[in-house]
C-alpha cells in the first residue's frame, strides 16, 4: 500500500487541472450519435470539494471564489420530437483503489464524500431529476452507470450540475473525476443536418491523466450578445 506522501507525489505527477472560463463545445464524433465530455481518453471533467486544496486549480468550486456548482448544458434543438434522452456518468462517485487509472482524490482529511448530481430545467434552478452517488462505494467505480433518461422536444435547454457534499466530517475537499455522456443525440437518424443533442461545459475542470508530456485539444464557442 502506497503511503500518503507517495500517493500526493503521485498525483502531482499524472494531473493537471484546467479551469474553463467560457462555453465549451466538446462534441465528440463517436458513434451512433454517442456524445461524451470530455472527448479525449486521458482527460477526465473534475469537480472538487469546495475546500479541496486551493493549488489545483478548481477556481468554479472553491469557497473563497467561485463557490458554485460545476455546471454543463444539454441543448435539445429544433426538430428534435419526443425524443428519449438518455445521459450516463463514468465513474460518478468519488472513490479510488487505482490512482494510475483513476482521478479521484480523498485529500487531507482521509474521508471520502458524496456527490451530488443534479438535472435543472431551461431556468437553471427547477430540479427535474437527482441523484447522489456515496463516497467510497465501488458500484460505479471506473465504469458508465445510468444518471437518468427523459423525453425530450426542442427547442429547449436542460442542465446538470455536480457537487461534492460534505459530510459527517464537514470538511469536503475531495477532487472527483468523471465523464457524462449522451448516449446518442442523434434523434432523426441523421448526423449532419444541425440538429444533433449537444452536451457542454459551462463550469468545469480537467483532469488530465497520464506520465510524459501531456495535451488536451478543445474547442470554445463565444456567444455574442446582441446589441440593443
Ligand atoms: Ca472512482
Ligand atoms: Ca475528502
Ligand atoms: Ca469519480
Ligand atoms: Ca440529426
Amino acid at each position: 500500500m502506497k503511503t500518503e506522501k507517495q500517493y500526493r507525489k503521485s498525483k502531482s505527477i499524472v494531473s493537471l487541472l484546467l479551469c474553463l472560463a467560457l462555453l465549451t463545445i466538446l462534441v465528440n464524433a463517436a458513434p451512433a450519435g454517442e456524445v461524451v465530455l470530455p472527448r479525449q481518453s486521458n482527460v477526465y471533467l473534475q469537480t472538487n470539494g469546495s475546500q479541496s486544496p486551493e493549488q489545483d486549480g478548481d477556481w468554479w468550486t472553491h469557497e473563497t471564489h467561485g463557490n458554485q456548482p460545476h455546471l454543463y448544458q444539454i441543448i435539445v434543438p429544433s426538430g428534435v420530437n419526443n425524443f428519449n434522452l438518455a445521459v450516463e456518468m463514468f465513474d460518478p462517485e468519488s472513490y479510488c483503489t487505482d490512482i494510475y487509472t483513476d482521478p479521484d482524490e480523498q485529500k487531507a482529511n482521509l474521508v471520502w464524500e458524496d456527490t451530488r448530481v443534479r438535472l435543472l430545467d431551461s431556468d437553471r434552478s427547477t430540479v427535474l431529476y437527482e441523484t447522489v452517488y456515496p463516497g467510497g462505494s465501488s458500484a460505479s467505480n471506473l465504469k458508465w452507470v445510468s444518471f437518468y433518461s427523459w423525453n425530450v422536444t426542442g427547442p429547449h435547454n436542460y442542465y446538470l450540475d455536480v457537487t461534492l457534499l460534505a459530510g459527517a466530517a464537514a470538511t469536503v475537499d475531495d477532487e472527483n473525476g468523471y465523464r457524462i455522456r449522451v448516449v446518442d443525440g442523434n434523434a432523426d437518424g441523421n448526423a449532419t443536418n444541425g440538429n444533433e443533442i449537444g452536451l457542454y461545459a459551462i463550469r468545469s475542470a480537467f483532469s488530465m491523466m497520464g506520465t510524459g508530456d501531456l495535451s488536451y485539444t478543445f474547442a470554445s464557442m463565444y456567444r455574442r450578445s446582441r446589441r440593443p
